[in-house]
């Protein structure tokens, strides 16, 4: 499907493709200041956006194109200066210093294979893309860079069924959402489907067929999932024509090619309007709040070997929160417990969920071969959310290995009911996460039920090799951390925070723990509510 190159995502692109040139930290296609190496962070903006992921970025495209200057400010690096072998991005199995956030060895989500520490690798300590972030019985994974987690996921671009998303976000209009936000959001996003035809038969998805006959042996559906890796591509990478990525074990710590990451999309259409500059490692710590309404933000600006090379403050008038469920929600409370934004309610930290993440592994027969070429980015998922005790929807996962495995591999997205909440722990000057290993006891059962079936219908076993122990399901991480800032709870039907006005969130805390499938179209979706309204009656008004 061809997702065309509209003037402002033209002029975008040239301005993140030269700054990559000129190796800048900062990105801007005004032209006064495009390619300017020390272009500073001004001392105010009407406009100021935390993070460059989804909600951020949709948010940044809105206010451009409305005319309101905006800086955005990135905690992670610009991903676009390539090395001198030509990546961008390291791939997983030869991952290094660019794979992690300031880590000595790689946290890889499989822990090993054969109960063998051969996954994992020891890395330079470095501004890399992927951050696994651990509270106890829980850690997060996040993308960091200029893209946030559209730099790292999985590329699945999926729509919610209407009846969840009324479930969840009960004070939005779905009939809106179904007709206009999730459509617009999908095409920004340059959402496109994997040729059917072309899948039947092609080894990037044996492994993908093999788990569809599985489940229809166990009496499951299957269902194709949109994505914004680009399938044409794929088959170029199948058929020998472009260089590999989904097909050259490129997923988790970033595609060089392929992908319809942010700074593909929204983020170049929102430098393309003129009005929107980037500003790379740099940190929001604090928001303060002056007397005249004004948010002063804190930012400590970081080289990628994360030296601090300044300290900086900026004013503005409108602040938009997009640092994604985890950095949202503690400089809210950050903001809270230190007393700069005291009138923050109970409400900030709580309605957290994992999206009821769980992963697990079947043992296939010796004939059932998956394939030495697999696709990174998923194409298919057991549809089994009609399921009235255990609905799931289980995308069917790859492993890039290189080598035959016999593993089936599913991330399985359960309707876990459990939430978990944040507090401020002072002496760390960070978030803290309440979340214990019952409470992700709901998933496992969920996706045991469905994996017992799979497992039954077809003589085969769990894998018990491949999360460090022997345990067959692994929900000690999640990929899809949502809430701590929860739509109508934190703030009202339109993301505008209690107590403070011209203060909004814009990402994945909005949305209080579950969507039921992938979040990340939902996110872009709501935030293209949310700003079209705040837009319209708070700035232009
Ligand atoms: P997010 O994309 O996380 O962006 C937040 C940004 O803010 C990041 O760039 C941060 O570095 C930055 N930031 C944080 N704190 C600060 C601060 N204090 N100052 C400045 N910058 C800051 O937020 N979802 C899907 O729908 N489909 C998939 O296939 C999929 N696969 C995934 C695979 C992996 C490995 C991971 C990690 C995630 C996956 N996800 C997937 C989840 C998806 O990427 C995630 O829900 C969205 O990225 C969340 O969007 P937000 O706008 O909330």
């Amino acid at each position: 499907m061809p997702f065309s190159v509209t003037r402002r995502r033209f002029l975008g692109l040239a301005a993140l493709n030269s700054a990559a040139a000129l190796g800048l930290t900062a990105v801007s296609a005004t032209p006064a200041v495009a390619g300017r190496r020390d272009l500073p962070l001004p001392r105010s903006a009407p406009a100021v956006v935390i993070g460059t992921g989804y909600g951020a970025a949709v948010t940044a495209l809105r206010l451009g194109q409305a005319g309101i200057p905006t800086v955005m400010l990135e905690m992670g690096q610009l991903w676009d200066t390539p090395r001198p072998d030509g990546t961008v991005f390291s791939d997983m199995l030869a991952p290094d210093e660019r794979a992690m956030w300031f880590t000595d060895r790689t946290e890889a989500p499989l822990a090993t294979f054969l109960w063998l520490d051969v996954v994992n690798r020891n890395i330079r300590r470095y501004a890399g893309v992927l951050d696994r972030v651990h509270y106890g019985d829980m850690s997060v994974y996040l993308g960091r860079g200029v893209g946030g987690g559209s730099l790292v996921n999985g590329a699945m671009a999926v729509t919610p069924r209407r009846d969840h998303f009324a479930e969840i976000l009960p004070g939005v209009d779905p009939n809106r959402m179904y007709e206009h936000y999730y459509p617009l959001a999908n095409a920004e996003l340059g959402v496109n489907e994997v040729d059917r035809e072309w899948f039947e038969h092609c080894d990037s998805y044996r492994y993908a067929r093999l788990s569809r006959k599985h489940a229809e042996r166990a009496g499951f559906r299957t269902e194709f999932v949109p994505s914004v890796y680009d399938f044409e591509y794929l088959k170029r990478e199948e058929a020998g024509d472009a260089e590999r990525s989904a097909l050259g074990s490129e997923v988790i710590y970033g595609n060089n090619h392929g992908k319809r990451s942010l700074d593909r999309t929204y983020l170049a259409a929102a430098l393309g309007t003129g009005k929107v500059t980037i500003q790379s490692l740099h940190e929001v710590r604090d928001i303060a709040r002056q007397q005249d309404g004004t948010y002063t933000l804190t930012v400590r600006q970081r080289d990628v070997n994360g030296n601090v090379l300044a300290r900086k403050q900026i004013d503005a008038r409108y602040l938009f929160l997009g640092a994604g469920s985890v950095g949202t929600t503690e400089l809210l409370l950050r903001a809270r417990d230190t007393g700069r934004l005291p009138a923050l309610g109970a409400e900030i930290g709580q309605g957290w969920g994992t999206n009821g993440n769980v992963m697990f592994g079947r043992a296939n027969h010796p004939h059932d071969v998956t394939g030495l070429l697999q696709s990174g980015m998923p194409a298919l998922g057991i549809d089994n959310r009609d399921d009235p005790v255990h609905p799931v929807f289980a995308e069917i996962a790859p492993v890039p290995a290189g080598i035959e495995t016999w593993v089936s591999l599913y991330l399985a997205i359960t309707r876990n009911p459990e939430r978990g909440h944040f507090t401020y722990d002072a002496a760390t000057d960070s978030a803290r996460l309440h979340w214990t290993e019952a409470q992700g006891q709901p998933s496992i059962d969920a996706a045991r039920a469905l994996a017992d079936r799979l497992n039954q219908a077809n003589g085969t076993l769990y894998r018990r090799d491949l999360f460090g122990d022997t345990r067959a399901f692994e929900n000690r991480f999640t990929y899809h951390p949502l809430g701590g800032a929860v739509l109508g709870r934190a703030t009202d039907l339109y993301g505008r925070v209690h107590g403070y006005p011209n203060l909004y969130v814009t990402d994945g805390s909005l949305i209080p723990g579950s969507t039921g499938v992938n979040p990340f179209v939902t996110i872009a979706a709501l935030a293209e509510r949310n700003i079209e309204h705040v837009l319209a009656t708070d700035i232009l008004a």
